[in-house]
């Protein structure tokens, strides 16, 4: 029975007793039997031994001169590459009370001499057949963990991807502000905030003068350049952490103002329409002047539940279209 179970891989058995007699014998019923053994009469080599190659079972005698076998239990099972092997105590002492220190110091399983080949066999196969299968099952627990480690690295990973996915789907590709739909989402968000504290909400439409023209003159690519250099001048004029800055369309940019009123929106405007002046991007085919110019709508409502939000964006338009009218590089409330 057991030897059907018992893996021969787990065969390595060191024997510690002062007595060669005892020694011999023993070793030599075991190897007939196939089992590796190691041999010593020493308790501290035992300990060295087992350390640098540890057997799946050892075979303590008690009574030795140099360290007696519970001692030798104790340093090993101190340490933790020879805390798990198995220990059998092989002893004469036959007292219930030697038994018992022997299992407190964390023996397996106890013989008494002069102890009978069979049952010794048998005690040992017992034991192997145990140590294999607690082996077995810590390989099995350390593969569980790596696995759990590598689906926590993996979804972790996705995780963090998918994050950047969704910050990428609300951001403008060319110039890195947010897109229009980013625009939308805090729009909505504002609107129902501000009407429940009802406090107001301005926003600007700023739309670049001739820009058609531009590309016409220069070319596209220097027309987005040109879109890039916009975006980064209005991104450092918007500070408030709760403005938004959004390529609204084409060449046209939209600054949402939560909690500005009129003063303060027409402010800004003027502050941003000024900034971008100063950059001074050379536009010969401008109608308005000799540099980029841009032209600003500027509306401010206190929202109110009843109402869309478009309503701000329908009369920022209008005034965008006279800010056009009136010449552009302006703003118009
Ligand atoms: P207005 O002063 O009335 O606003 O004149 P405009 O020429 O700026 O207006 P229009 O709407 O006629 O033209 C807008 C131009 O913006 C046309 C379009 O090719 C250009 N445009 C839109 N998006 C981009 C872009 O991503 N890159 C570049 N280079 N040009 C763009
Ligand atoms: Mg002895
Ligand atoms: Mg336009
Ligand atoms: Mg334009």
């Amino acid at each position: 029975m057991f030897s059907s179970a018992y893996d021969r891989n787990f065969g390595q058995i060191l024997i510690v007793d002062d007595n060669p007699d005892n020694l011999r014998l023993l070793s030599k019923m075991l190897e007939s039997k196939g089992f590796k053994i190691k041999k010593t009469v020493s308790g501290e080599i035992a300990i060295h031994a087992a350390k640098i190659e540890p057997p799946d079972l050892i075979l303590l005698d008690i009574n030795m001169p140099d360290m007696n076998g519970y001692e030798v239990c104790r340093q090993l099972k101190s340490q933790e590459k020879t805390a798990n092997i198995p220990i059998i105590f092989i002893s004469a002492l036959d007292q219930t009370t030697d038994k018992i220190m022997a299992f407190e110091m964390g023996g397996v399983d106890y013989i008494t001499k002069p102890f009978q080949e069979l049952e010794v066999l048998a005690r040992v196969k017992n034991q192997l057949i145990i140590y294999q299968q607690h082996q077995q099952l810590i390989e099995q627990n350390q593969k569980l963990h790596q696995e759990i480690k590598v689906r926590q690295k993996v979804e972790e990973a996705l995780l963090a991807a998918n994050q950047q996915l969704q910050l990428f789907a609300l951001l403008d590709g060319l110039t890195g502000v947010a897109n229009r739909r980013k625009f939308d989402e805090y729009l909505n968000l504002e609107w129902q905030r501000l009407a429940r504290e009802k406090l107001p909400l301005s926003l600007l439409l700023c739309d670049v003068d001739f820009f058609k023209n531009y590309n016409d003159t220069y070319g596209h690519l220097t027309g987005d350049d040109c879109l890039k250099q916009i975006a980064k001048t209005l991104k450092s004029s918007v500070k408030r952490p709760s403005d938004l800055l959004a390529r609204y369309g084409g060449e046209e940019f939209a600054v949402i103002l939560s909690n500005t009123n009129y003063e303060g929106a027409i402010y800004l405007a003027e502050e941003i329409r000024q900034n971008i002046y100063s950059l001074k991007i050379p536009h010969a085919q401008s109608r308005v002047d000799n540099f980029i110019t841009l032209s600003i709508g500027v509306t401010t409502l206190v929202p109110n539940l009843e109402m869309s939000p478009n309503i701000l964006i329908e009369v920022g338009d209008k005034a965008l279209y006279t800010a056009k009218a009136q010449g552009r590089n302006r703003i118009v409330a």
